[in-house]
């Protein structure tokens, strides 16, 4: 399978983020992309290929044009204030709050994000973009004929929404990719979120539509991040009543419950009848990742990928999360090779 990968995303290296009330470094840092790139060389996955430009066009496609000119010129404003460490937001307009976007750097940034964990720095704009780049381009390959592809995309985006961002993530490389299949034609994309964390911003996307299935598999939000989303009773609204599916488990859930969440998924995808399916990959389901609470071990993740594989589906998968670095790259490419085997 080919890898898409660019170094773009060293350019992004946020300093800290609030976890149990200290400031801690952040969990979502560069060398999680090395590993996994370092182990798709190792395993010779496939090859490895730089991502094309797209622009904006397709990232307009889903986001908010306010929110992605906010993204581009926050880190000069942020400049213009004098201020040259991490951008991060500390007020959000909540119950009963004014849903105004304000003019000071400070309140905009509230206003287009709904928690602290998205740093902003210098590189960050160029990064998020990259990442961008690289699931589009692992879209296009797809579209060439591909069977899998690849897109090791960092930082991640899954709970980043039209208009705020939020866990990590700024733009939502995998809704993007959607949304560039149907603009090509597809007439259905299924997508499968499996990593730890609910994908609200992917659901909130598309869940007026029918032409997007999302099924997430994750921590029930009763006692996990991102607690506002992500409940089994979200089913889609409208037209879009019926093409949303949510797996919320219980902390310490291991493989022999995650798998049966993921053969309810795959035969929701299957009845779905997809052109494409793309898969949200996050490995911090693992036993050992430093801030989730799921008990998968390295050998599942090949389980994973085999299980994903029969559905006989044209598959992106997009890189998301996973924070036990050592062994990253193992889990992530075991869910490839067991695509692939
Ligand atoms: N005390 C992704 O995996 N922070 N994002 C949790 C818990 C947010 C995870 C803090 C975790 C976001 C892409
Ligand atoms: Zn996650």
């Amino acid at each position: 399978m080919l890898t898409i990968y660019s170094d773009d995303h060293h350019l992004h290296h946020g300093k800290f983020e609030l976890i149990d009330g200290q400031l801690t470094p952040c969990f979502e840092k560069p060398s999680r992309a090395d590993m996994v790139l370092a182990r798709a060389q190792k395993v010779n996955l496939g090859g490895v290929a730089a991502p094309r430009e797209f622009g904006l066009e397709p990232i307009l496609r889903v986001h908010d044009s306010g929110f992605v000119h906010f993204l581009k010129g926050a880190w000069a404003e942020w400049q213009a204030m004098g201020r040259d460490y991490d951008m991060l937001p500390f007020t959000w307009p909540n119950r009963r709050l004014r849903q105004t976007i304000p003019d000071c750097i400070d309140g905009k940034f509230g206003y287009y994000s709904f928690d602290a964990g998205v740093p902003i720095t210098a590189g960050t704009w160029q990064a998020v973009s990259s990442s961008v780049n690289v699931a589009l381009t692992g879209q296009a390959e797809l579209a060439k004929g591909a069977r899998g592809v690849f897109s090791l995309c960092r930082p991640p985006g899954h709970h980043a929404a039209a208009d705020y961002m939020g866990g990590y993530c700024y733009f939502n490389n995998a809704a993007i990719a959607a949304q560039a299949c149907l603009d090509q034609g597809a007439a259905r994309v299924a997508i499968l979120d499996v990593d730890y964390h609910h994908g609200n911003g992917t659901q909130d996307i598309f869940y007026d539509r029918a032409d997007v299935l999302f099924t997430s598999i994750h921590g029930d939000p009763r006692f996990e991040y991102p607690f506002f989303l992500g409940y089994a009773d979200e089913k889609g609204v409208g037209v879009g009543e019926g093409f949303n599916f949510n797996y919320p488990l219980a902390a310490g859930s291991d493989w022999s419950v995650w798998s049966l969440a993921l053969a309810a998924a795959c035969r929701q995808i299957a009845a779905y009848g997809p052109d494409v399916l793309i898969v949200s990959l996050g490995v911090d389901t693992f036993k050992e990742d430093p801030i989730s609470q799921f008990k998968l071990d390295s050998p599942d993740y090949l389980r994973m990928g085999e299980t994903i594989g029969k559905l006989g589906l044209q598959t992106l998968f997009v890189m998301e999360g996973g924070y036990a670095v050592e062994e990253i790259g193992i889990n992530a490419i075991n869910v490839l090779q067991g695509f692939d085997s």
